[in-house]
């Protein structure tokens, strides 16, 4: 494979982050096939490979130009950057994009008991977490002096063995505090996946597939909540119509032959549209309103 013409981009191998990386591309245009336990899978249409790895490694293969590209949560690529920076080494990934997968938060959880009024109610306690350089950066700008507890997992169970008085992990429904007795009281860092580039000056034809790949992510990005609506109205309920549709711009207003004052309207609507707004359309007048997903869009 020609590392000059190909660009090669990591991507989690199992776990959250997997299936709405897969699709990401896939929505981008990307056609690969995908065999068990494969390490790798060659792009068939595009210039692009998928290398699947664990999640804590895409940072370092990035730094390292192993990988031109890689989708990564911002809790480890921080943790990373932060961990290179401790040994001396420069941290030089760029973020390209943020993208709409992968939300969490990493936060600081307390058992149910702790009295928490706060953050100095945590100043000289142990904080179990898996992200050290996070929460240090996190306690050294909040004036704060605790001991972090530094473990690889398993974290949630940590106050109840003992091993620590609270926790710093990653939340996202909260399920899993509560199934610990555990209580988030701060954020301190919210995440979500990134785009990540090498610091490598890419090549031109490798440049330019990144430059198309960015315009097309940004297209699926657009269009996830995107409806394209149609509808009939009364000419005299545009207004009240167009102020109903929700993120559009102005919609194309189309004569409907043979019935008077009545016209089609057509839209894009960038925001979810809810059952309540087809009955706030309908009330002020609409009928035959059809709501069609928009596959894809390029601004
Ligand atoms: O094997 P590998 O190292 O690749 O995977 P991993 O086990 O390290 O990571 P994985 O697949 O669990 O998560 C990958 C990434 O998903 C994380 O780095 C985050 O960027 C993102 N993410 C989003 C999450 C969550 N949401 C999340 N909820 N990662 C972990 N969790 C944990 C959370 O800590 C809790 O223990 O999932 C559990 C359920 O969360 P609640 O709050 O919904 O109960
Ligand atoms: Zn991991």
């Amino acid at each position: 494979m020609d590392r000059q013409q190909r660009l090669r981009i990591a991507v989690q191998k199992s776990g959250r982050l997997t299936d709405e990386s897969l699709d990401l591309l896939h929505r981008c245009g990307l056609k690969f096939s995908r065999g068990k336990d494969q390490l790798m899978c060659y792009g068939e249409n595009m210039p692009l490979d998928v290398l699947f790895v664990r999640d804590d490694d895409i940072p370092d293969l990035v730094q390292e130009d192993v990988c031109d590209l890689g989708l990564v949560g911002l809790n480890v690529l921080e943790e990373k950057r932060l961990a290179m920076l401790a040994r001396g080494t420069t941290p030089r990934i760029e973020v390209l994009q943020k993208l709409d997968f992968g939300r969490c938060r990493l936060s600081l959880a307390v058992p149910q008991e702790f009295v928490f009024a706060g953050l100095q109610s945590i100043a000289g306690k142990r904080i179990a977490t898996t992200y050290p350089h996070v929460l240090a950066r996190f306690l050294r700008e909040n004036g704060i002096t605790a001991e972090i507890v530094t473990l690889s997992g398993a974290v949630e169970i940590a106050p109840r063995l003992g091993r620590a008085d609270l926790i710093c992990d990653l939340v996202s429904t909260g399920s899993t505090l509560t199934a610990n007795h555990l209580r988030e009281v701060a954020v301190v860092l919210e995440s979500q996946v990134c785009l990540v580039r090498t610091p490598v000056a890419l090549p031109g034809v490798k440049a330019d597939w990144v430059r198309r790949l960015l315009v097309r992510v940004d297209g699926v990005q657009q269009v996830r909540e995107s409806k394209y609506i149609m509808l009939h109205a009364p000419r005299s309920a545009l207004s009240q119509i167009a102020k109903l549709l929700p993120g559009s711009e102005s919609p194309t207003v189309i004569p409907l032959d043979g019935t008077g004052d009545k016209v089609a309207v057509h839209a894009v609507c960038r925001e979810t549209v809810f059952w309540e707004t087809l009955e706030s359309l309908k009330a002020a007048g609409a009928s035959a309103i059809l709501v069609l997903p928009v596959e894809k869009m390029l601004a």
